[in-house]
């Protein structure tokens, strides 16, 4: 049973698709109350009860135990100490003896403390007084998703192709540069069906413009590597440039669709092509009119994007910078004592994303000049729905590949995400994992992160364990960072390995599709906690490690360096299936701890009794697979 409770009059987030009769807030069924303009609400938790949920955030599976924000941020250190990710997923389970799910739609700020501050306690404060909140009771966290997610709308389901192996990496700045990486992997048989275009195939970073240096004749090389089998998927930016002359800036200018500051002036801030102005995604009108943007690559033959820096992320405002470089100028010849010193350098290091210039921006909503921070939440979301309005107006569902990197609940009906900038650190590959389900629970279910992390050097090892994580996620990327060390499949030595776990993600594809669409379809998750399935088996309600996919199989990746296997719990007896390349290796094990040796080459699986999975023969690209010749194993 699913209840709205509403409060003032909230802005319409377009999350939930459902009708709801709503009941006001002072029905709602737990402790609550406003401070100020805060609406806070509290209840005890039992101990060992799972707190699920929050899509896209840090720390585990089970989110007790730490504090977390909703506040779409973007921060590349993603490390345990943070709040929040550069999304905000607003639905939570609490999986005690009567399990209930909570979904707070409302675009700003949230706080959820749960059981930072009291153990036995969860804390939610609302900031601000106008929202929707939907409690909904009854049944396992797995009917409480399915309630939930019949709610919000049947998520995302890309085209065929994005299920095959993507690279990408900041930058290919060029033809030869994009070349290179499809021959890099031909030349080995790696197996290969995307290759991304990061901000350098833009002219001077202009949104929907391409370098004619870099890349001359677009339209004739997209056509050319499409007739490879390679589709080339290029970034935009929420950002468009202040120049004039470009068309996109000059039409965005004249019709008044950038956002705003409190004086009616177009808010402008630096981003990669200086300084920028905002489309206000808020206001459908532009929405339309940036969507429609996405012809000028679409004309080209593109048929897959990425949408970044929509946080929005801001590395200054002009505004910002002089108030900067004025007390810079007022403190210079002056001997500062520690004090200003260190006000003087935070005054620079916070530059970007900076909460003095997120409350100086304006948008219309309807008609109502509204700050950015009410609706902060929602603005990378609605510059990606904008282009998948256009998409299935122009295509039809799902014929075009993209994802985006802020989200919040709603988009998923038009778009994937991934998990932004990681590391290649160790950790960060069960950090992937650990989202996994939770942005599955918010309907996200074509996701995935920089596999062999984007930020820093990576190693083989990593790169081929991520990798072996990354066969089963739907999005399966591997991206790194300008300046760090090549982490392609064909830049280590034995790139024969690379070959063997790429080529089981393509032996796996038939299985997976057909797994995302069954989710899809069914308001259902592709990945599970254990705890979801096995909820009275002790160990099973602890697994951080390791995620039910699908109804038939586990996975349990290998996530630490210097190490032959990894220990994995059954919570039931299974066939342990090792896959590597055109290999699979069968054994039967029963329920209980066990130890499995994992060669860097192999990819572990785990099915469970009486069930069956397709795997068909490899191939280069996905449209040279052959799903109906495959064997059940
Ligand atoms: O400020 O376009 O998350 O994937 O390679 C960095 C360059 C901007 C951030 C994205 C990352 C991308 C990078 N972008």
């Amino acid at each position: 049973m699913m209840t709205k409770y509403t409060s003032g009059t909230p802005i319409d987030t377009e999350a939930v698709v459902r009708r709801f009769d709503a009941l006001p807030v002072a029905d709602f069924p737990f402790a609550h109350r406003f401070d100020g303009d805060k609406f806070i609400f509290s209840f005890a938790m039992e101990d060992g009860d799972i707190v699920y949920g929050l899509g896209e955030s840090p720390r585990g599976i089970n989110k007790r135990g730490w504090v977390y924000e909703s506040y779409c941020s973007d921060d590349p250190f993603h490390t345990e100490t943070k709040q929040s990710l550069y999304a905000a997923h607003n639905f939570i389970i609490f999986g005690g003896s009567k399990a209930f799910g909570l979904f707070v739609d409302f675009p700003a700020r949230i706080r959820w403390d749960l059981g930072y501050t009291r153990q036995d306690t969860a804390e939610i404060t609302v900031d601000g007084a106008d929202f929707d909140i939907y409690v909904i009771n009854g049944g396992s966290p797995r009917e409480i998703v399915r309630e939930f997610r019949a709610a919000i709308g049947q998520s995302y389901i890309p085209p065929f192709w994005a299920f095959g192996y993507q690279q990408s990496r900041w930058s290919y700045h060029n033809k030869d540069a994009v070349n290179a990486v499809i021959e890099g992997y031909d030349a080995e048989n790696i197996p290969l069906d995307c290759v991304y275009l990061d901000i350098d195939y833009m002219d001077h970073y202009k949104d929907f413009t391409v370098s004619e240096e870099a890349f001359p004749d677009f339209a004739a090389f997209v056509r050319e590597k499409r007739a490879q089998g390679i589709h080339l998927i290029p970034i935009i930016d929420a950002g468009v440039k202040k120049e004039d002359g470009y068309s996109v800036y000059e039409e965005g200018k004249a019709n008044g669709y950038f956002c705003k500051k409190a004086d009616g002036s177009v808010f402008e801030g630096g981003v990669w092509p200086g300084v920028c102005a905002f489309p206000d995604f808020l206001d459908p009108k532009v929405r339309e009119w940036f969507g429609a943007k996405y012809k000028t690559l679409t004309d080209m033959g593109i048929d897959g994007f990425w949408n970044d820096m929509n946080e929005p992320a801001i590395f200054y405002s002009a505004d910002g910078l002089k108030k900067a470089l004025d007390k810079a100028a007022s403190l210079s010849g002056e001997d500062l004592d520690l004090g200003r010193f260190f006000n003087l350098k935070d005054t620079f290091l916070g530059l970007s994303n900076s909460q003095e210039d997120y409350s100086a921006i304006y948008h219309n909503v309807g008609g109502e000049q509204v700050n950015h921070q009410r609706v902060h939440n929602i603005y990378g979301a609605n510059m990606t729905k904008a282009a998948g309005e256009y998409f299935e107006k122009e295509f039809g569902k799902g014929s075009i590949l993209m994802f985006s990197r802020a989200s919040y609940i709603g988009a998923h009906r038009s778009s994937g995400i991934w998990f932004g900038d990681n590391h290649s650190w160790w950790s960060h590959i069960l950090l992937d994992l650990k989202m996994l389900p939770a942005a599955n629970m918010c309907g996200f279910l074509y996701c995935g992160a920089d596999l062999g992390g984007f930020n820093e050097n990576a190693t083989r090892d990593l790169v081929l364990r991520f990798l072996a994580l990354g066969v089963f996620t739907p999005l399966m990327r591997n991206h790194s960072a300008l300046g760090t060390r090549d982490q392609e499949g064909y830049r280590f030595e034995n790139p024969g390995d690379f070959r063997d776990i790429i080529q089981v993600r393509y032996r796996l594809i038939p299985y997976l599709y057909e797994t995302f669409v069954k989710a899809s379809e069914q308001n259902d998750l592709i990945f599970r906690p254990l705890s979801f399935d096995y909820p009275d088996d002790p160990i099973a309600r602890e697994c951080e490690t390791q995620l039910m996919l699908g109804e038939e199989c586990m996975i349990a990746p290998v996530y630490e360096q210097n190490v032959k296997g990894r220990t994995v719990y059954l919570p039931e007896d299974m066939t342990f299936v090792k896959l590597s390349g055109e290999r699979a290796e069968k054994r039967e094990m029963q329920k209980g701890l066990h130890y499995v040796e994992i060669a860097l080459n192999e990819v572990p699986l785990f099915i469970k009794k009486g069930k069956k999975i397709p795997l068909c023969k490899p191939a280069m690209r996905t449209r040279d697979l052959a799903p109906d010749e495959a064997e059940f194993i």
